[in-house]
């Protein structure tokens, strides 16, 4: 096949005499041509059939042990200025970027085929939707991608229509991390990936075109492209709320988005319309809307299990594509806190060995599409998205955050979103547990610099008819004795109502420097086992533990000099006076 297009034949056909593949495929798309392609990899060892009757259409891929998570570190932003990439991105220059990993990619198809994937982030009729083509050497790229984004034929007749795509450039290559690169530039609107077949760095239709390159261009045609989920709740009187919520990688957002109500609020109905990405868009009515660019989940597999997560743990069990869990000796995949079965083999393929360290790697990932979640909400596929109600921001803190509190008006509520900070998790190589700044949770995914992103998100303030309240929540609080204070998962409907009655005027606040928290009695907490210590441990602040934390999001602001926007410095001086 070929495409009409002359822009995306040449750019393919030049790919192909830079990368070398015996043969070329594009792909349709079809569910045949999935089969087709799981079955390949099914007997070259790429894939292996997990048990088919517990499991059906589920199997296990084993990435190289090297090759497990993003790697911000390798990630760059290629501006001509290194400004514009700002200092929260590794930059570039264009052409020595270009150089670099062009030269990584000379001949490495040799013996491979290219597969060419057109795809659309979002519905395919939503004009809030954007397209591109990845290159791929990688079959299990191929078939994440068909479960991740709307791919093949409907995609490329699209593309051709508008004319214009984003160009995805990637190879596996030999999987070394000294070969490895992701590579971005934004005037280009393109991606250049090798050396990695993993998630975030080789489905270059998620972060990076759904957030780095969108983001940049976000910015520029008025709009925002973030990392949240979208979740609609529906109370047992009939109203409904979309949220949209920013928690850094592995902070809870699948589970959010798919949250069980739990017995003691009965009559609330939850559906997940995204769970990692948002695109925002001011209405003809002034209000903000959003869409779920993707069409499946890769999400993370430790901890999901029947209490935590039952309809996740229910999505899984068919149709699903596992990376790098164990197995039980009945051949079923197995992860840390799942609660039945035990593991024969660990991710890695070897015999089990407690010794060795865990069963699953803390960043195993399910893919799956979005469909197969029993909280699918069809609006998920609506080209006009929903209206959002609240936006929430959240991270992973010991200590310190309250459990939830709320912005005071939209200059703080940007503020609050630029304060993120967050205990990095497996999601990224590196160190796991350390506290850093995590803008708006978008720390490894904006594609310019984060003053001039703080700066477009505080000028929605005069382009608005009505926009959504901010908060800020924080499921992970800990005591002293490393328990966490707050049951979490489907209890947090408890507070994403308080959320609500907040939005609606329902109910008062305590206002305190940093925002407006609830009462304790305001949090419903009827059938649970937690302190009324606990309960104020989690809706009050320490002033001092405060005082140091507003000084730190000065000194980390000012980190971006001049281009910080002014109304951030006011903020962030005004709750810092406050506090003293
Ligand atoms: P990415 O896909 O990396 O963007 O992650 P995510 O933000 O979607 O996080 P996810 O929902 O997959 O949760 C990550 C981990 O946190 C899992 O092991 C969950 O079991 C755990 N987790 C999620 N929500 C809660 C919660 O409310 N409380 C606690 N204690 N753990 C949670
Ligand atoms: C994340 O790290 O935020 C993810 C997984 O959602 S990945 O696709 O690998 O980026
Ligand atoms: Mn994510």
């Amino acid at each position: 096949m070929t495409t009409k297009l002359s822009a995306l034949q040449s750019w393919v056909d030049q790919a192909a005499s830079h990368t070398q593949p015996d043969a070329i495929h594009w792909c349709t798309g079809t569910d045949t041509e999935y089969r087709e392609m799981i079955k390949t990899m099914v007997s070259d060892g790429t894939l292996t059939a997990l048990n088919e009757k517990h499991y059906p259409n589920c199997y296990l891929h084993r990435s190289d042990p090297n090759d497990v998570a993003r790697v911000e570190h390798l990630t760059f932003v290629c501006t001509e200025k290194e400004e514009d990439a700002g200092p929260n991105n590794h930059w570039m220059q264009p052409e020595a970027a270009h150089a670099r990993v062009d030269a990584l990619f000379d001949g490495c198809m040799q013996g491979r085929t290219m597969y060419v994937i057109p795809y659309c982030m979002g519905p395919i009729d939503s004009p809030y939707s954007r397209c591109g083509v990845e290159i791929t050497d990688s079959l299990y790229v191929v078939v994440n991608m068909k479960l991740m984004t709307r791919m093949g034929d409907k995609a490329l007749q699209r593309i051709e229509d508008e004319g214009t795509f984003v160009k995805g450039l990637h190879s596996t290559g030999d999987l070394d991390p000294e070969r490895r690169l992701i590579m971005h530039f934004p005037h280009e609107l393109t991606i250049k990936s090798i050396g990695s077949g993993y998630g975030g760095n080789a489905l270059l239709g998620k972060k990076c075109h759904a957030l780095r390159i969108a983001s940049y261009q976000a910015r520029q045609e008025g709009w925002l492209a973030e990392h949240m989920l979208i979740v609609g709740l529906e109370s047992p009187e009939g109203e409904t709320h979309y949220l949209a919520c920013a928690f850094p990688s592995a902070c809870g957002k699948t589970n959010l988005a798919m949250l069980i109500p739990p017995e003691s609020l009965p009559g609330w109905k939850i559906r997940t319309l995204g769970d990692d990405i948002a695109w925002l868009h001011l209405d003809d009515d002034g209000q903000l809307r959003a869409i779920n660019p993707e069409s499946g989940y890769f999400g993370v597999v430790p901890g999901t299990n029947e209490k935590t997560n039952k309809n996740a743990y229910d999505m899984i069990m068919h149709d699903t594509i596992f990376t790098n869990v164990a197995i039980t000796a009945d051949n079923d995949p197995w992860w840390e806190g799942k609660t039945d079965g035990t593991p024969a083999i660990d991710w890695q393929g070897r015999v089990f060995d407690a010794a060795k360290g865990k069963a699953a790697h803390p960043n195993s990932r399910f893919t799956v599409a979005a469909s197969n979640n029993p909280s699918y909400s069809s609006f998920a596929d609506a080209p006009e998205g929903v209206v959002i109600s609240a936006i929430v921001f959240g991270g992973r803190r010991k200590e310190l955050a309250p459990l939830v509190y709320e912005a005071k008006n939209w200059e703080h509520g940007v503020l609050i979103g630029a304060g993120v900070a967050s205990e990095t998790t497996a999601a990224n190589i590196g160190e796991v547990g350390v506290v850093r700044r995590d803008p708006m949770a978008m720390q490894p995914f904006c594609g310019y610099n984060f003053a001039d992103y703080w700066a477009h998100w505080l000028s929605f303030a005069e382009r608005a008819e009505k926009l959504p309240k901010i908060f800020h929540v924080n499921w992970f609080r800990q005591s002293s004795d490393g328990e966490f204070l707050w049951p979490g998962f489907g209890e947090n409907l408890r507070v994403l109502r308080w959320i609500i009655d907040r939005c609606e005027n329902r109910v008062d606040a305590n206002e305190t420097p940093i925002g407006f928290l609830p009462h304790p009695e305001d949090i419903d907490t009827s059938d649970l086992d937690i302190s009324p210590a606990a309960m104020q441990t989690l809706t009050s602040i320490d002033r001092d533990q405060w005082r140091a934390e507003m000084e730190s999001v000065g000194e980390y602001l000012e980190s971006y000099g001049d281009r910080l926007p002014e109304a951030l410095r006011k903020q962030q001086r005004s709750i810092a006076a406050a506090l003293a």
